[in-house]
């Protein structure tokens, strides 16, 4: 796709040369903000070092000439994972660093500039994957698929066995380590072992190369799609994606938006798209209702890089003003022709005073005006600025399908929606049982609900939440465990 690379020379990309950094097409504007690359020379070799360096650039990748603890990704060719990592300990010094890079493997940055994006890092890209990792991702994948057959509770001991060996304060060599810990029946025992022993366990390998397993996965990838429904499929002969297609009835309106976006979906969304979208909404939100807020949650508010769906909350600092506000909003985009899929909700409580009612329930869906949709983030291509004002607009045909879920929260509760729609989903389960079993307080998404006193605690902020509950503030980026 050299079509896209802009060839010419700029002023700008001089510095840069002169920097030692390398000729060829000029950079592009970043594009992945927070990932750094640095390309190790090793086996390499300067002048092919030089080009790839030029060619990630023009993709809008932010690639260092020197090493730095602030590089993310390290890409090595022809290393063997030990030689990766002793070369990492030579860079990095005796007393290391708080946190290392990703070592990946050539194929990994490949990957990712066939993409023009950063592609999921996977285990196969890695390089000096500790067995742990690998045994770990091998119970996980256990796990996976007893889900898949709904073996509820065998998939549940494979999770907490994966979940026991990540806590382990170092990495785990030998069989011996694995006696007295909990969660660890026979099976896991001998999966790790396996592990230990090859490198790999051939049972799971068995399991991730079948029919059933790999199409349950495809399936249940799909946006709309459970366990349930692919499963029936499979057991209707259906494998594929082309197989779903040629079967449209069998589909709801959802499904056939996740399949008819199914590559867009599955690639993750990156910060700088999360935010586009959020320029987006905001544009709408204030053609509808002037002063709402809208507030980015979800796994963007903790710091991640990527996320597979971008979660907003809204809210008006008039209590009440917010209501009626998403199918306005839902309207206003249609018409620029941003939707390609969208079910929204209105709220479920009658009464927005009924707040102790509404904080006292016990479930982890919440109540509020919601939309769960795919929209369209159109690239800003030339054309599509050239045909603006100028006779019928075409269809905008370049873009990115984008899933995008929005709630809607009257102000009195925004802090407990904030803390709710941040997540993670395992973080709030623990402050949920965190708040029951040790303060006898019921924390959902609508309040905080102390039952003794049949009342429920004010908050306007997160802060104000954390205190309730006798906690030090948790910042969003630490809740991401
Ligand atoms: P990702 O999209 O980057 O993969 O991760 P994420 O942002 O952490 O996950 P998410 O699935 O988008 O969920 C974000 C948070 O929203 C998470 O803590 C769970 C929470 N959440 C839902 N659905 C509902 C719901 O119906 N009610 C409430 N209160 N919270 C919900 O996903
Ligand atoms: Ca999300
Ligand atoms: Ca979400």
């Amino acid at each position: 796709m050299a079509s896209g690379v802009p060839r010419r020379r700029r002023g700008p990309g001089r510095a840069e040369e002169a920097a030692g950094g390398a000729p060829g097409p000029a950079p592009a504007p970043l594009r992945f903000p927070g990932l750094i690359l640095y390309l190790a020379e090793r086996r390499l070799g300067r002048s092919r070092r030089a080009f790839l360096t030029g060619l990630a650039r023009a993709k809008g990748f932010r690639v260092d000439q020197a090493y730095s603890p602030e590089v993310t990704h390290v890409v090595m060719e022809g290393c063997s994972a030990a030689e990766a990592s002793s070369w990492l300990d030579r860079v990095l010094g005796p007393s290391g660093a708080p946190q290392r890079p990703l070592l990946l493997d050539i194929s990994w940055f490949t990957e990712s500039m066939g993409r023009g994006e950063p592609v999921p890092v996977e285990g196969r890209h890695c390089l000096g994957v500790p067995l742990a990792t690998k045994s770990q991702e091998a119970l996980e994948t256990l796990a996976e698929a007893a889900g898949f057959e709904e073996s509820q509770g065998r998939s549940l001991s494979f999770r907490r066995a994966a979940s026991v060996l990540r806590a382990l304060p170092g990495p785990i060599t030998s069989m011996s380590q694995l006696q007295g810990l909990p969660h660890f029946g026979d099976h896991s025992s001998r999966i790790v072992q396996e592990v230990l022993e090859h490198g790999v366990s051939r049972e799971v390998e068995r399991v991730k190369q079948s029919e059933r397993y790999q199409t349950m996965k495809l399936f249940t990838q799909i946006f709309g799609v459970g366990v349930k429904t692919a499963d029936r499929w499979y057991r209707e002969g259906l494998w594929t994606l082309d197989d779903l297609q040629g079967q449209t009835r069998k589909l709801s309106r959802q499904q056939e938006a996740g399949i008819r976006h199914f590559e867009d979906l599955s690639t993750p969304v990156w910060r700088h798209e999360a935010d586009a979208i959020q320029r987006i909404v905001e544009e709408a939100v204030w053609q509808v209702l002037p002063g709402a807020t809208v507030t980015m949650t979800g796994g963007f508010r903790r710091g991640k890089l990527q996320g597979h769906d971008v979660d907003f909350l809204i809210t008006h600092p008039v209590e009440g003003q917010e209501a009626g506000l998403l199918p306005k909003v839902m309207g206003h985009l249609e018409s620029q022709g941003l939707v390609r899929y969208q079910h929204t909700r209105n709220n479920h409580y009658q009464d927005t005073k009924d707040l102790d009612h509404m904080a006292s329930r016990n479930t982890c869906m919440d109540a509020y005006e919601s939309c769960f949709s795919i929209l369209w983030l159109p690239k800003p291509s030339p054309s599509f600025y050239q045909k603006s004002g100028e006779g019928p607009k075409e269809p905008i045909r370049d873009g990115k399908a984008v899933r995008v879920d929005l709630v809607v929260a009257p102000i009195s509760q925004f802090a407990f929606a904030l803390l709710g729609w941040t997540g993670s989903q395992h973080f709030e389960r623990e402050l949920r049982r965190f708040s029951r079993a040790e303060k006898k307080l019921l924390l959902n998404s609508h309040g905080l609900y102390d039952p003794e006193k049949k009342e429920s605690l004010p908050a306007t902020s997160e802060e104000d939440i954390f205190s309730h509950l006798g906690l030090q503030y948790i910042t969003p980026e630490q809740r991401n465990a």
